[in-house]
């Protein structure tokens, strides 16, 4: 393919920005943010700005493997079928089952539903939107009657007042949440931050309520009940367009019947209380975002509906400005909704509990074996694989064995089961347990849709060659699909095709009881696919959709939305005195997900290089831990280990891990392992912000540091993790052995232990090594301590980016364990887009860059995608506090 620019989709987050790519004839990729596209106008986050360094080919998939072993993709396909169906033929279609991913796009999802449900015969397909939003889906079913998303981004720039919930927006919805700086610099916006950590998000803002973890229900009660009372209801709304009304506010009112009641059930001030309910009341134009400290909780769907019960209350939902806003995760998290990929959805908005829907959608497809009753969610499905009720999975564009909560028992299950298929562009945790493994097609060379968070349809576009065999999700389904003998349901050509049957399903006997409906794009040539512009559904005519719900009307049976009445429950596992405190997992502001296109990119790895575990500095110093220790931490389903990282922003008796980390990046740091599989009872989702935890000193003896070119899986340290830099890694290593045993271990990672500059103090305490290649630049140096005296190693890393000959003073450098010159170290990296340290902004500061404009005229940083900001503005804090002293 030639140097044009192509237009496509980011394949990070839910907020579905515009990308430009483009690919020199040298081959080199260089992205852009598509300044045409409605989602994002030009801008791009860390992630996004990227993501040109993530489509290299070290480590992908290239050739299909049956046991471990290249293989042919007619021999792997032949092998899933086969198994498939001989597996149903013994012991019935529920006994195999689909895992999938909000990251596959709508055409792969669809055919993956169509196949299992339609034409297996069983809803044993679930996907990771399980445990990203299936309490949303849920919560708007039981109040809309449908998963219907009311508002769209403009509201951001409309509202007054956004409520920020349960939401890290400026870390995990990066352009989403600039936007509505924007706004708020123009208007003077509002904003109120809900979370238990005083997260980025919450540098800029209104009020930050630190509530108690899982209280949002009491919280939004005690709202609902302060509404109806202080009369700030729309009772011709309420009458006209709701039921419910009356039994919700009773029992909110019993749940929270007063400030001071909810002040103590939530452990915030009852000022601070009063001040959101204000807010709340005297504001029309209100935006209530959530995400997931709402959605992962044993308790999610009431959350969500305790919030839309406060916008039905006050009429607020789907006007200019206002509604309640659940912005999803994943880049298709939506259009695997729209296509009904979870266990208890049927497909384009119809349901097994719908009368008729099961039929309707049996006509449609010509499937007279459908499935007629819900399949198993993530968390019971993986409970029935290791009870080996499922006998044959296929995992496809997630990895469970990391981000599944109980993970430790998750492997356990891929272990014992009888035959996995795993569709993967790389290695991960989870591909180790795969029968057959499927090598897919990655972005940049997948073709088809995605929509994102308010219900916009943007094309993702090839604008790479696919490399070695590998092929796209829906081709790979669809072979096995004609293998097991359903091949005129699946016969498609192209994703336009597959694209054009799900609009025509969504709008088949749609008289406007769904309001999903593409029908309008059901006849799309395959040039206008091609040419497809970015849109929102509904897609009913060629006139472009927008806000919906506004008229007060909704998918129910009688119009009516419903208000839930709710009451807070307690937490689903109450810390002991074995298990002290509660541990939250969530997101960086760089990492996606399991690391396994981020991971590679050392600037995206610069900010945070080592898993952390944040904690107050009073429960770091109840349980003897400092700033930079290692910790062990474990709760009643695993352990792992983290360096702790002390810190105001976390409340006492809380801690926070996050979840980015997998096998591939350190021994054991996973959060997925210490995480409870327990379940919502509406939506199926887990718990994934609250487990008891016990934290304490891992005693190592020694640390040690490898920077090498190498990619390496160490294997026999208590811990390890690492970093890519440019040039190759950073191993971070620690022990419990003494430090001889622990040089010993440690020199076991060289790669030639015989052509060394070596150096050993006398006691055998310390051990510094280096290797260089045959044009003499350094190739690896290993660097052993006892814990907290590891020489300084920046310019070791730098000379292994530079690829420089090593000078003699570089030689002995290595040798003394000191930079050869008085190196300006750049630091941790504050600014990922322009790759400047936290030395680097604090030596501006103290020059007398007091503020963020200046920093950014000064250095560039935090222009750009603007998340560092509350960091750069931390620093400033902490530089001018010094020039004062
Ligand atoms: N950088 C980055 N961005 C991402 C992703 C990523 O991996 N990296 N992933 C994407 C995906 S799939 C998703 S789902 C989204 C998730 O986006 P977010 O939901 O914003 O991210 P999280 O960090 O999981 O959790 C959000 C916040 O919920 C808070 N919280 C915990 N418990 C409670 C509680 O009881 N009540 C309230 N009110 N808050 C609580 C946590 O402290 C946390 O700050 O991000 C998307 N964007
Ligand atoms: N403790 C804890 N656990 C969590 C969460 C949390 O907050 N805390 N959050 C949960 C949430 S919201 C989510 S969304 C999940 C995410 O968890 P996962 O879905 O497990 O995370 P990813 O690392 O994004 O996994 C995607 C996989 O798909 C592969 N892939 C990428 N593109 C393609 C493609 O085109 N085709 C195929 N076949 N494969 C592809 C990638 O290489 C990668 O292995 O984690 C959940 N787990
Ligand atoms: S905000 Fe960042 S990660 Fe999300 S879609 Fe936009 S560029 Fe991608
Ligand atoms: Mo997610």
């Amino acid at each position: 393919m030639g140097s044009t620019e192509v237009s496509t989709t980011c394949p990070y987050c839910g907020v579905g920005c515009g990308v430009r790519a483009d690919v020199a004839p040298d081959g080199e990729a260089s992205v852009r943010g598509d300044p045409g596209h409605p989602a994002n106008r030009g801008k791009l986050c860390s992630k996004g700005s990227a993501l040109g360094e993530t489509i290299g080919l070290d480590g992908r998939l290239l050739h299909p493997e049956i046991d471990g072993r290249r293989t042919d993709w007619d021999a792997a396909l032949d092998r899933v079928a086969r198994r498939f169906q001989d597996t149903i033929a013994e012991h019935g279609p529920d006994s195999v089952a689909f895992y999938i991913s909000g990251q596959l796009l709508t055409e792969d999802y669809y055919v993956a539903n169509k196949l299992m449900k339609g034409f297996i015969g069983s809803a044993n397909i679930d996907t990771n939107s399980r445990l990203c939003m299936a309490s949303s889906v849920a919560g708007h079913r039981r109040a809309f009657g449908e998963d219907v998303v009311p508002g769209i981004y403009e509201d951001f720039d409309e509202a007054d007042l956004v409520v920020l919930t349960g939401s890290n927006t400026a870390w995990c919805h990066p352009v989403l949440y600039q936007r509505l700086l924007a706004a708020r610099k123009a208007r003077g916006t509002r904003i109120v931050v809900i979370d238990p950590r005083r997260t980025a998000t919450a540098d800029e803002c209104d009020l930050h309520l630190a509530l108690d973890p899982g209280t949002d229900v009491l919280l939004f009660n005690g709202l609902l009940a302060h509404l109806a009372r202080a009369g700030v209801l729309d009772r011709d709304y309420i009458a006209a367009s709701t039921a419910g009304f009356d039994q919700a506010v009773a029992l909110a009112a019993a749940d929270a019947p007063g400030v001071e009641h909810v002040a103590k059930g939530c452990g915030l001030a009852p000022a601070d209380i009063r001040f959101f309910y204000e807010l709340f009341s005297v504001t029309e134009r209100v935006v209530t975002v959530y995400s997931q400290g709402v959605n992962q909780s044993a308790h999610g769907t009431d959350k969500v509906n305790a919030i839309i019960n406060c916008h039905l209350a006050t009429g607020r939902i789907g006007r200019p400005g206002m509604g309640p806003f659940s912005v999803t995760g994943q880049p298709n998290a939506m259009g695997g909704r729209e296509v009904g990929g979870l266990a208890n959805q049927l497909a384009a908005h119809m349901n097994f509990d719908n009368g008729g829907d099961v039929d309707r959608v049996a006509r449609f497809w010509n499937a007279p074996e459908i499935a007629t009753r819900p399949g198993l969610k993530a968390v019971d499905m993986f409970r029935a694989v290791g009870e080996g009720k499922v006998k044959a999975l296929w995992i496809m564009g997630t990895n469970p064995a990391v981000s599944m909560p109980d993970a430790g028992r998750v492997r356990g299950a891929l272990k014992a089961c009888d035959f996995v298929v795993v569709s993967d562009v790389t290695r991960t945790d989870t591909t180790r347990f795969a029968d057959v493994l499927l090598p897919a097609a990655a972005w940049g060379e997948k073709d088809g849709m995605v929509t994102n968070s308010e219900r916009r349809l943007s094309r993702q576009r090839p604008f790479l060659a696919m490399p070695g065999e590998v092929r796209p999700d829906w081709r790979i389904i669809c072979d096995v699909a004609i293998r097991m003998g359903f091949g005129t349901a699946f016969d498609f050509v192209n994703p336009a095709a597959i694209f054009r049957e799900h609009a025509a399903l969504s709008a088949f006997e749609n008289k406007g009881e769904r309001l999903f409906d593409l029908g309008a794009l059901a006849d799309l040539s395959d040039e206008d696919y091609e040419a497809f512009q970015p849109r929102l559904w509904p897609a009913r005519s060629r006139r472009q959709a927008g806000r919906l719900l506004g008229d007060g009307r909704f998918p129910t049976p009688d119009g009516r939305a419903r208000f839930i009445a709710v009451r807070q429950e307690g937490v689903a596992l109450a810390a002991t005195s074995e298990y002290p405190l509660a541990l939250n997992t969530g997101r960086l502001r760089d990492q996606w997900h399991t690391m396994t296109r981020t991971g590679a990119v050392p600037r995206l790895m610069a900010n945070t290089p080592e898993p952390m575990v944040d904690l107050n500095p009073h429960d770091a110093a109840a349980y003897g831990l400092a700033d930079g220790d290692l910790a062990h931490l474990s709760t009643r389903y695993g352990f792992s280990r983290a360096r702790v990282r002390v810190t105001e922003a976390q409340r006492p008796g809380q801690a926070f891990l996050p979840m980015h980390w997998s096998g591939h990046f350190a021994a054991n740091s996973g959060a997925g392992t210490l995480a409870a599989p327990i379940t919502d009872p509406h939506s199926g989702q887990p718990e994934l912000k609250n487990v008891p935890l016990r934290i304490m000193r891992e005693e190592v003896a020694w640390a040690g540091v490898l920077i090498t070119r190498r990619n390496l899986r160490p294997t026999g340290f208590v811990h390890w993790s690492r970093h890519a830099v440019a040039g190759g890694w950073v191993y971070e290593l620690g022990g419990t052995e003494t430090p001889d045993q622990g040089i010993l271990l440690a020199r076991g990672l060289l790669a030639s232990p015989d052509h060394l500059v070596e150096y050993r103090d006398r006691k055998g305490l310390a051990y510094r090594a280096a290797a260089v290649d045959e044009n003499g630049a350094l190739a690896e140096a290993l660097l052993v301590a006892q814990p907290g005296q590891l020489p300084a190693r920046d310019w070791l890393v730098s000379l292994l980016g530079s690829r420089a000959q090593l000078t003699s003073a570089d030689r002995h450098a290595l040798l003394s364990g000191r930079s050869p010159a008085a190196l300006p170290t750049t630091g941790r990296i504050v600014c990922s887009c322009f790759n400047v340290g936290v030395n680097q902004l604090a030596d501006a500061v103290a020059a007398g860059c007091y503020s963020l404009e200046a920093i950014g005229r000064e250095l560039g940083a935090g222009t750009n995608c603007g998340s560092c900001r509350s960091e750069i503005r931390t620093i400033i804090d902490a530089g001018r506090v010094q020039a004062a002293e």
